[in-house]
């Protein structure tokens, strides 16, 4: 017999700031790395997006439409410190209190995250993650959020996809041109990220604020191509590079051993200073709940080793090995999308699984979903049945999750409203609400509510069960 999700189980949908938002030079709005970042030919940049800075009220009247308990959208840390640090926008803190006010109106839970990879410009020019002052104008940033928010907020989520960050880091561009030895910066950074985020869950917990807080990575399965033990050793390594490394720190306050090993062999492991190890391991560091992003899995087996296995590319879900670790395995189980991601609800079954043994916290599901090319009908018809289908089969495996014993706390889809997906503009869309424009056609910007809105209002009238 399958169990329930919670009474209180927190029925989402998520959105973040850059994608969304749009008005990305007003009231005082500083420029994120996002904004200056290079854009496609032809594809939609992050200027203006859904607008949603000057359609919020219409569009949480949707969310509240389609029956959502929690929203999770992401705070631009550039709206409150244009600069990253020093002066505070008091028009941005508005904007951010408007928009709370609005989802709590209608009694739906806020879920925000801190810092969805729109870092500051003016920190990038210092160095960016690589300059220890960024630790501190996080702190100083999330101090203010908990001053002003911290009463209505009470699930914070700290970085989004860290573990993507870093992955992806050199195609992100995320160190400065120049840099010798790129992953060693990378590692860098990423321990002074951890650092950061120790410190605003740290702080948080000293406040003593009514909530709870969590990190957000994207987390999966990694299945070995065969059973040839190589294979096997290669998808525990990429489990533990791709995963643990991240999940470690923030829960026990240690480096992953095996991961740490992979950085030595390369000599790629980051500088500690003394007191670090302090900072990251101080109880009041632990997460709350450990929340992640999840679209599909990855299949992997034994580098060749001839150097053919190169290192992964910009796209998050599409990974192609890494010679002497890993290289990229075909799985025959599996349906990709439209564009090449793997389909797997099972694997979200495992993962949550997976992640539920190691850590032993409850879990929030705070992305999911199916990137698709929509397309508008006569009507104002958008039959997105292949979302519902995608939707669908992955809550049926979270049930069986929760009936295996995890302990799950809510389900946020992405994306609530259709935005600019990262690399592949407005192509790609993943909302229960289309919004009514081209790559660089504005069009009208209407919002029409796609088949999947109407069925996810029913998947939430029935706690899941329907
Ligand atoms: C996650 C990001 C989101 C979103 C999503 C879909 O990695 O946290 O910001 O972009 O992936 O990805 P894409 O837009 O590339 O399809």
């Amino acid at each position: 017999k399958l169990k329930e999700f919670r009474s209180d189980f927190l029925w989402g949908a998520s959105t973040s700031a850059y994608q969304v938002e749009g008005a990305w030079n007003e009231d005082g709005k500083g420029l994120s790395v996002m904004d200056m970042g290079h854009h496609p030919e032809g594809l939609a940049d992050f200027k203006v997006t859904s607008d949603h800075y000057h359609h919020y009220k219409e569009d949480i009247a949707l969310l509240h439409e389609l029956g959502l308990k929690a929203y999770r959208f992401s705070i631009a840390w550039t709206r409150i410190f244009p600069e990253g640090t020093g002066k505070v926008n008091e028009k941005g803190l508005e904007f951010y209190r408007n928009l709370i006010d609005e989802i709590l109106k209608y009694g739906m839970e806020p879920i925000v995250t801190q810092y969805h990879f729109d870092l500051p410009y003016a920190l990038h020019l210092k160095g960016g993650w690589s300059n220890r002052a960024t630790i501190d104008a996080y702190a100083e940033y999330v101090k203010v959020l908990y001053d002003n928010f911290g009463d209505r907020v009470k699930y914070w989520l700290t970085i989004n996809e860290q573990n993507m960050m870093i992955l992806h880091g050199a195609a992100l561009g995320i160190v400065a041109p120049g840099t010798e030895n790129i992953e060693k910066e990378i590692y860098q950074q990423n321990h002074h990220m951890l650092l950061a985020q120790a410190k605003a869950i740290t702080l948080y917990h000293e406040m003593k604020l009514p909530g709870k807080i969590g990190p957000a990575p994207n987390i999966t399965t990694i299945y070995p191509e065969t059973c040839n033990p190589d294979d096997v050793i290669a998808a525990m390594n990429w489990t533990s590079i791709r995963n643990w490394l991240y999940l470690d720190m923030c829960v026990f306050g240690r480096y992953n051993s095996i991961a740490w090993s992979y950085l030595e062999k390369r000599g790629w492991t980051p500088a500690i200073e003394e007191g670090d190890m302090a900072i990251l391991g101080h109880s009041l560091a632990k997460p709350d709940f450990i929340a992640f992003n999840y679209y599909s899995t990855a299949t992997v087996a034994a580098s060749r080793n001839d150097g053919s296995d190169k290192a992964a590319g910009a796209d998050q879900q599409i990974v192609s090995g890494e010679e002497g670790v890993y290289r990229q395995g075909e799985n025959p189980n599996l349906k990709l999308t439209s564009f090449g991601w793997t389909v797997d609800p099972q694997g979200f079954r495992s993962t949550l699984r997976e992640i539920n043994d190691r850590y032993n916290l409850p879990l929030l599901v705070t992305e999911n979903g199916l990137g698709e090319y929509d397309k508008l009908e006569e009507g104002d018809i958008v039959n997105d049945d292949y979302r519902i289908n995608y939707l669908r089969e992955h809550i049926e495996q979270a049930r069986l999750a929760v009936t295996d014993g995890v302990d799950l706390l809510g389900y946020c889809p992405w994306s609530a409203i259709d935005l600019v997906s990262t690399h592949q503009g407005f192509g790609k869309r993943y909302g229960f609400i289309y919004v009514n424009r081209e790559e660089n056609d504005l069009k009208d910007m209407r919002r029409i509510k796609k088949k999947s809105f109407g069925w996810y209002n029913k998947v939430i009238g029935s706690n899941g069960t329907d």
